[in-house]
């Protein structure tokens, strides 16, 4: 017989056996809650839910901020064996439409930031049964006007509010869900593209808490964990909500916008002892001029999203006095599979393979396995944690998920001792008088100098129409430089042919949701 799993019961119900009970779970600018509340709260909610006509399988689209009512409905959802796919707050709700759309989501939950969003999203949905919603929401009692295929005039779906549902009467009960039942979806787009569903199950959540969160980070159930990746993002779901929960460690929610000078605020305030950030945001941290002991008392820092340049990570910690262990996830493997680990630090790396998981470098021209350390090649990652494919998405599916491995579409190589080295997105490599250069190579060495915050170094077409490095440069504050003087500093350390041709001096570049830089539109701007 199948086992039953359900991840909502790992990481609530067995923090209740464990005696936790009166532990915190959650702190923030919306006060403490307790293991025991929680559990009391996702319980009643569970109920609420089954009540408000959620079935199994059915998708709830959580366009939600960092607060208890997150993680709340992630865990009642699944309690239900419904599905929680939390979203991007930063959609439109043009965004926000295209995804319940795509999810065919029957519910959509919300908290108030991004009612307005979530209302007009709601207009152009008319497959949704119902909004769960943290406040009133005006489409309660304003009739949506729209005409069905069918020619039906549609119903509004009706809003629940969230501490009605909570109302209802704890219920123990548990969906017969496996570790192999659909728990979650997460929508990735990578750096392009259209957004893709993947699909996380049950057992994914024990696979991550137990490889990366106990084995490689180290979480304690003292710890309080602060990410600057919001919830939504699978870094910050992870951060924020599994990691913490699978110790009975306390979670440090921050609804507003990350920026360095409140995060170190709320580090200082909420006592967080671990921080998870991303190059980018280190980066901004450094810039925004925080003192050295703005973070009080964390202990340990994790960065992800980017590689993590060894500039930056030198400059960062001795700043700071706390170390960053660098790794690489992906939004389809749910969390990190290759990172350094504490006190084993190679900086400028990723890391090596987080236990639990295997990796292989592939020359995608032949196909054949990379072996040799030194030689770069297309990571694949083999791991439990693996989405079981995108929705509805059958030729993305077959060239990421093959079979028992997954394309990253990163190149790496490995050295000598194990350690994996970035050289960027395999479309980003730059091939230059007929080498391949790696983008993150150049970047390194325009950061070691001192006047440079932050660097890019993306492809660009020549007089020639020839593919030549062209570099993006964010100057450190105060900081001043010519472009022939960082030319000259990169070809004092670098074969000529790797020598950015052009520095574009800019004041930050675009990024995605999640925080990464979207090389896309910089390749753009250096074409025209
Ligand atoms: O981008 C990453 O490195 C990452 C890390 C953890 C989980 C998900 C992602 C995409």
């Amino acid at each position: 017989m199948t086992q039953l799993f359900n991840a909502s019961e790992y990481l609530l119900d067995r923090r209740i056996a464990a005696g936790d009970g009166a532990r915190v779970a959650l702190t923030g600018p919306a006060g403490d809650l307790s293991y025991a509340e929680l559990h009391d709260r996702v319980r009643r909610t569970a109920a609420g839910l089954r009540a408000a006509g959620v079935q199994p399988e059915q998708r709830i689209v959580m366009v939600m901020a960092d607060s208890p009512q997150f993680v709340v409905v992630y865990l009642a959802a699944m309690r239900v064996g419904a599905i929680p796919v939390p979203v991007s707050t930063m959609l439109r709700s043009d965004g926000i439409a295209e995804l319940l759309r795509d999810s065919r989501a029957r519910f959509l939950a919300v908290t108030s930031e991004f009612a307005a969003a979530a209302e007009s999203a709601v207009a152009a949905a008319p497959e949704l049964a119902g909004v769960l919603a943290d406040i009133p929401l005006s489409a309660s009692t304003r009739p949506v006007h729209l005409v069905s295929p069918g020619g039906r005039p549609p119903q509004t779906p009706p809003v629940y509010l969230l501490d009605e549902l909570a109302g209802a009467a704890p219920d123990d009960s548990v969906y017969d869900t496996s570790a192999d039942s659909p728990a979650f979806w997460l929508y990735t787009s990578g750096t392009t593209g259209t957004p893709k569903g993947a699909m996380h199950r049950h057992g994914s959540v024990e696979v991550v808490c137990e490889t990366y969160g106990k084995q490689v980070l180290g979480i304690r159930p003292e710890d309080r964990c602060l990410s600057a990746a919001k919830a939504f993002f699978a870094y910050g779901l992870g951060n924020s909500v599994l990691f913490p929960m699978s110790v009975g460690a306390a979670s440090v929610l921050l609804p507003s916008p990350s920026r360095p000078d409140v995060i170190a605020e709320t580090a200082a305030k909420h006592g967080a002892t671990l921080f998870f950030g991303g190059p980018t945001f280190f980066a901004n941290m450094l810039r925004a001029g925080l003192a050295p002991d703005a973070l009080g008392g964390v202990r340990l820092a994790a960065s992800a999203g980017e590689a993590l340049p060894a500039a930056l990570y030198q400059r960062w910690t001795s700043h700071f006095g706390i170390d960053i262990i660098d790794g690489i996830g992906m939004t389809e493997m749910l969390h990190i599979f290759l990172s350094n680990a504490p006190g084993a630090v190679k900086p400028g790396t990723t890391g090596v393979p987080v236990p639990g998981y295997d990796l292989k470098l592939v020359d995608e021209d032949t196909g054949a396995e990379v072996l040799e350390a030194g030689h770069a090649g297309t990571l694949f990652v083999r791991g439990s944690s693996t989405a079981t494919g995108y929705w509805a998405r059958y030729d993305a599916s077959r060239l990421v998920y093959q079979g028992e491995w997954l394309r990253t579409g990163d190149t790496y190589v490995r050295d000598a001792d194990g350690y994996y080295e970035c050289l960027g997105r395999t479309g980003d490599m730059i091939k230059a008088s007929g080498i391949w250069v790696s983008p993150m190579e150049v970047e390194a060495r325009l950061l070691s100098h001192p006047a440079v915050a932050q660097a890019v170094v993306v492809a660009a077409r020549d007089a020639d129409s020839l593919e030549k490095p062209v570099a993006y440069v964010v100057l450190a504050p105060g900081a001043a430089v010519t472009e022939a003087e960082l030319i000259e500093h990169c070809r004092e350390a670098l074969p000529s042919f790797k020598r950015p041709r052009a520095v574009v001096f800019t004041d930050g570049f675009p990024t995605t949701a999640t925080g990464k830089i979207r090389r896309v539109e910089l390749r753009t701007m250096a074409a025209n």
